[in-house]
């Protein structure tokens, strides 16, 4: 039996319709520079802290790389974990982030957006800082948009949810009675999700940018077709080359082992495929990933023309990465904090695809 309250599929993209209509603009110049982070969950600093693994590969990309090199910081969304912990344990612990967060907003370069764990900020009256909140943020390229959106906002769930959420808060104003819910790391539900976000920004010519999954990806494409279509362009180069290139070689031997790890550690097949059923493939959804990961943290930076999926992690895992040949990564400072770019792609690129073929 159909549940009254069920959100259909088009009453979810006219949610979605609304959000881009009442996001704010900001254009996007050609030396403009944007770093999008989200998915931070920061809490008390406790054993249940997810935050706390990376808060100094977190603070040190922020203060010493991003800071000096004059990006703008986007925060996607479940930056404060107010599911899980009261705001001002989480302001009082992590005192030596939000001093970074000021500088970035004092230069009028700080913008967050809302997530699902965060969601109550809205609500609160006395916020122990003076960030403005955005349900969604709308970078300007050209007579293209980058839709930027935590991304909860295309879970079913959610939006029932939101119905009773939205009338517990205007009537009884309780953020406690906010029923709580985090999405489920499995692979069917992100997929569901990430698939809306591709239906709606296919059909409406613009690419978003998410979080909330915690999986990167990159032109609508996860790691497993990411891996795939680069072995692809490596034979071809190899191909192509006059001379056998040993590093090619190489690098496919690598790239492979990692494709045939990945599927070793993950049974589950059968939602891994990002080409949807869509005559081509659209590079219409971004996902920055997120800041808790165990082996690091991912994001997206715009600058000018270009947007770039990158890694930073810190020594525990760089000998590895540091002995594949097919990677680059370039270390911050003197400190033990890497950063490495696995995507880059150029804007103009990416919007005359997504023009032509959607
Ligand atoms: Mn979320």
């Amino acid at each position: 039996m159909a549940n009254k309250n069920q959100i259909n599929t088009k009453a979810l993209y006219r949610k979605l319709d609304k959000l881009f209509e009442t996001s704010p603009t900001l254009e996007l110049g050609s030396d403009d520079r944007y770093v999008v982070f989200s998915d931070l969950h920061m809490g008390d600093g406790g054993s249940t802290d997810v935050f706390k693994r990376n808060a100094d590969l977190f603070k040190h990309a922020l203060s010493k790389y991003y800071l000096p090199k004059n990006h703008s910081l986007i925060l996607n969304g479940d930056v404060e974990e107010l599911q899980r912990f009261h705001i001002k344990k989480i302001v009082d612990r992590w005192k030596d982030i939000y001093e970074v967060f000021d500088a970035f907003n004092n230069r009028g370069s700080f913008y967050k957006t809302i997530g699902n764990h965060d969601l109550e900020l809205l609500l609160m009256k006395d916020l122990p800082f003076a960030y403005k909140h955005y349900d969604g943020i709308k970078l300007k390229f050209g007579d293209h948009y980058l839709f930027i959106f935590h991304g909860h906002q295309a879970s079913k769930k959610y939006q029932e949810h939101n119905e009773v959420i939205g009338f517990t808060l205007k009537y009884f104003a309780n953020p406690l009675g906010i029923k709580s819910y985090s999405v489920s790391h499995s692979s069917r539900k992100q997929y569901k999700i990430e698939k809306r976000v591709y239906g709606f920004s296919a059909f409406n010519k613009v690419a978003s940018v998410i979080g909330h999954t915690h999986r990167p990806l990159f032109e609508s494409l996860d790691k497993v077709d990411r891996l795939k279509y680069k072995i692809e362009q490596l034979c071809r180069d190899y191909a192509n080359a006059a001379v056998v290139d040993e590093e090619k070689t190489v690098e496919i031997k690598i790239l492979k082992k990692e494709l045939k790890k990945y599927y070793r550690e993950h049974k589950d097949h059968s939602f891994q495929s990002y080409v949807y059923n869509t005559l081509f493939h659209i590079p219409c959804v971004f996902n920055s990933g997120c800041v808790v990961g165990k082996r690091g943290m991912t994001c997206l930076e715009i600058e000018g023309d270009k947007i770039r999926l990158v890694h930073w992690f810190d020594k525990r895992i760089s000998r590895k990465y540091l002995k594949q040949s097919g990677y680059e990564p370039e270390q911050l400072g003197d400190s033990d904090f890497y950063r490495l770019v696995i995507n880059e792609e150029s804007l103009h690129y990416i919007f005359t695809r997504i023009k032509f073929l959607a």
